[in-house]
């Protein structure tokens, strides 16, 4: 949201200053740990954890296995404070108010030595009216942050039974701060979010909202909701505008007495531009200013950014159980996209919201699904997705776990839930509310019953409480404050040992990995919208290099093991890699192979997916990022390094893909096309050895829609005899001379391939690009550097002979040396 300060009307030239300011309380912050004399510079918004590390305190907990050695910080307090001036305008005004965007988790505040405020959760914003508390000049904020764990253990011991997970359900804070499979435990604390001041005189604008009560091609029906606070008694006008349009709107209201409460105004857009998601569309945004006005002028603005859609969740009982998937202002929409973990916000050393964000829509995704074990999207990350066309799924924050319905709990999940939904539904990329993540399917198949030893009436006890929570109190608030919004209770609807986990709604397929089961399983368990699978693989050698020191890089040593927290991470990993490759022993050929291996099992898993349209209509893979830089699942790296997978979803996302399943007799080609259009091309098939030689060749027309996938079969016997360890199938989608979409079909495992030894040369093109080439059919070729990164827009590519590939290098950054680049390729291992 924006705050416009002032108003400048051409023409008259009238210059009008909003009564309401605001401002950062971000500097001088210091910290200690209490009871110790000295204090260190700290940095807000941040954690105690940052700030000991940017002090020289503590080690870099990312390095080697230092995370270890960190536990210490989770059991004390710790002190922040700052002194900040209010001036004689500021204390002139009416209204003073402090507002925490967010303190984690168990914050003591006070101002000028008075006890403002006692937080408990990590999710919620406070404002406090301050007008009594401050003095003009010097104010004094210091806030104490007590141990969490503690307070969680004395919560959990109230209990007569103890809930999974222990102290962690109890606390309202980032669940996966108490470890996770892909993250240590680093449980931190400090004032995570911005802290303001506002002041003002009558009233002001907390929060602007619009609900679409009815839309059509002529024209949408907006109420416009307005959240004002502390407004003194009088008359005042709200008025309301699309800017660059002519709807506008205003309306006089009397009495306005001390009101904390919602003002409606209807408006009425004619021929309304939608917001439509990536591959459907342009996601448009209206700018909505909305204003405050009293008889002394204007008191208060705010703009935010609007978009006109309906999402819609179709569940209905068909002929296999029942769909799950989301439609777009009347259109169907396949999802492809990912789950999004916390890429921070420990350590400020990753990416922004907005670069990911960037980094999703440019291989494609019109979805992400932020996880329930990690915090609630920054607006940052919504306000990305709502300008590049990406829906957000977002999980309320529970995972893994069951919680407690306890009164004092439920209040703050409460207060929680109304905050949060007050803070992103505006943004038109929020597709749907969840729940929480796997508490259902944990509480229905893992075993919690009979490991905690719950009575039966303990299972009363716990199973009642879920539904307060997830059956009851969110959706209510969902609907209440975003009605129309889609909400799903828990994801996934039915756990992965179950057949109906396939034929109903939503599915978390984790035979693959976790159940050991090849990756061709994938084909088998498509199911109707796959919200979570996955498989790990190493970052690549310089993330190894910023962590791990170098007399330790190989799999073995304390710093590889301890930035792997799957327990049989490394062990997975082996296994699948030696049913399709050379394990290799070097940890640099180890990370490179894993990146493959990862690569095709997800490409089967997308394509499978993909192909099965409309019965299945969404994919999301587990993970696209890192919360720290890890051995896991993700397909970008905790520093935006892309792996293998990453690159390949160029191909498999795009919206046209080509899928082929080799059968003993028979070989299965599926098109998919996301194109609205309906599309007429050529399917052109090859078959050539690694030498170059065509041996075989054939062309099918064919025709594609946007709601289904279309299938063809080839005859393994239509083509010659041929040597299967040397030879590949070449599959092209072509439309007039455009190609759109290709696959590489290999007939045994790459283990089993005759890859010659391969020679890469490259050459500068116009110093915007690289081209590469080979002597032989090339697989998996791998550029990088020694000196800094190699910033190319594909790697792990395969290469015919003799043909030049382009590559572009990423707009804006240098060109390398060509004595610099390093080549790792398959052929060559
Ligand atoms: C999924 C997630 C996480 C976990 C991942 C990999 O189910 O919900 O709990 O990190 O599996 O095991």
């Amino acid at each position: 949201m924006k705050r416009l300060c002032f108003f400048l009307t051409f023409g008259m030239v009238s210059i009008s200053f909003a009564q309401h300011s605001t401002r950062l309380i971000k500097a001088n912050w210091m910290f200690r740990q209490d009871s110790t004399e000295k204090f260190f510079k700290a940095n807000v918004p941040g954690t105690v954890h940052q700030d000991l590390y940017n002090n020289g305190l503590i080690p870099d907990p990312y390095f080697s296995t230092n995370a270890e050695q960190l536990n210490w910080i989770e059991d004390k307090t710790w002190e922040y404070k700052t002194v900040f001036e209010i001036s004689d305008i500021e204390f002139s005004k009416e209204k003073i108010e402090i507002e925490f965007e967010g303190l984690d988790t168990y914050a003591q505040v006070y101002l000028n030595n008075v006890l403002l405020l006692s937080a408990d959760n990590m999710f919620r914003s406070w404002l406090i009216d301050v007008k009594n508390q401050v003095i003009k000049g010097k104010n004094e904020l210091s806030i104490r942050f007590e141990s969490a764990s503690k307070r969680g253990r004395e919560l959990a011991s109230k209990l007569s039974y103890t809930l999974p997970e222990g102290e962690r359900v109890f606390t309202r804070k980032a669940q996966y701060q108490y470890g996770w499979d892909f993250m240590p435990r680093l449980l931190t604390c400090g004032l995570w979010k911005p802290v303001r001041l506002h002041f003002y005189t009558a009233g002001r604008i907390r929060n602007a909202n619009y609900i679409i009560k009815q839309l059509n091609k002529e024209k949408a029906e907006l109420a416009i909701g307005l959240d004002l606070v502390n407004c003194a008694k009088g008359e005042y006008t709200l008025s309301v505008e699309l800017i660059g349009t002519t709807f506008k709107k205003q309306k006089q209201v009397k009495n306005l007495a001390e009101v904390n409460g919602t003002d409606t105004i209807f408006l009425t857009v004619d021929q309304p531009k939608l917001w439509w998601c990536i591959g459907l569309g342009e996601p448009f945004l209206y700018k909505l200013k909305t204003v405050l006005r009293s008889k002394k002028g204007v008191e208060d603005s705010l703009q935010i950014e609007m978009g006109i859609r309906k999402i819609e969740l179709v569940r209905e009982v068909d002929s296999i159980g029942s769909s799950f998937y989301f439609r777009l202002n009347d259109v169907p929409v396949f999802i492809k996209g990912a789950n999004l973990v916390p890429s921070g916000p420990l350590l400020k050393r990753s990416l922004s919201d907005e670069t990911l964000v960037k980094k999703a829509s440019d291989v494609g995704m019109n979805m992400l699904r932020v996880w329930g074990g990690g915090v609630y999207g920054s607006d940052e990350l919504y306000k990305a997705c709502d300008k590049n066309g990406i829906l957000i799924w977002q999980d309320m924050a529970f995972a893994c776990a069951m919680y407690s319905g306890d009164q004092t709990f439920m209040n703050s999940v409460t207060e929680e839930t109304i905050d949060q939904f007050k803070r992103i539904r505006t943004h038109p990329s929020l597709a749907l509310i969840c729940g929480n993540n796997e508490s259902d399917e944990g509480w229905n198949n893992w075993g919690w019953q009979k490991q905690f030893k719950y009575s039966y009436q303990d299972s009363l006890v716990i199973w009642n409480d879920y539904q307060k929570l997830f059956h009851a109190l969110i959706p209510q608030l969902c609907s209440e404050l975003m009605p129309g919004l889609p909400y799903h209770y828990s994801s996934p609807s039915i756990g992965w040992g179950h057949p109906e986990s396939l034929r109903q709604a939503d599915s978390h397929y984790w035979g693959v990995w976790w159940g050991m089961e090849p990756f061709e399983e994938y084909r088998n368990k498509v199911g109707r919208f796959a919200s979570e699978y996955g498989f790990q693989s190493l970052p690549d050698i310089k993330t190894i290099q910023s962590f791990c020191p170098n007399e330790q890089i190989q799999i073995t040593s304390p710093a590889i093991q301890s930035h792997q927290k799957h327990k049989k991470g490394f062990e997975t990993i082996k296994a699948y890699m030696q049913r399709d490759y050379a394990v290799p022993d070097s940890l640099i050929q180890f990370a490179y192979v894993s990146q493959l291996l990862q690569r095709d099992g997800m490409k089967i898993a997308i394509e499978a997916h993909r192909s099965a349209k409309p019965n299945c209509m969404g994919t999301l893979f587990w993970q696209f990022n890192d919360a720290w830089p890890a051995i896991s699942w993700s397909a970008v790296d905790y520093f935006g390094k892309p792996k293998a997978f990453y690159y390949s979803l160029q191909q498999n996302f795009s919206k046209f893909m080509l899928s082929s399943v080799l059968k003993t007799r028979q070989i299965e080609i599926s098109l998919v096309s996301d194109s609205i259009n309906l599309v007429h091309g050529e399917i052109q098939l090859q078959l050539k050895n690694f030498k170059g030689d065509r041996l075989w060749e054939k062309s099918v027309q064919s025709m594609v829609n946007y709601s289904s996938a279309v299938h063809y079969i080839i005859q393994r016997n239509e083509m010659p005899n041929f040597d299967s360890s040397s030879t590949y199938l070449q599959i092209k989608f072509k439309i007039g001379q455009r190609y759109l979409a290709g696959n590489n079909l290999f007939f045994t495992a790459p283990k089993n391939l005759k890859l010659p030894k391969a020679k890469i040369y490259f050459e500068k093109q116009n110093n915007q690009s690289l081209l590469v080439s080979s002597n032989v059919f090339a697989k998996d070729v791998f550029l990088y550097s020694d000196k800094g990164d190699l910033n190319v827009s594909d790697n792990y590519f395969d290469l015919e002979p003799g043909i030049k590939k382009v590559i572009p290098l990423l707009p804006g950054k240098p060109f390398p040396q060509l004595s610099d680049i390093r080549v790792i390729v398959l052929n060559n291992l």
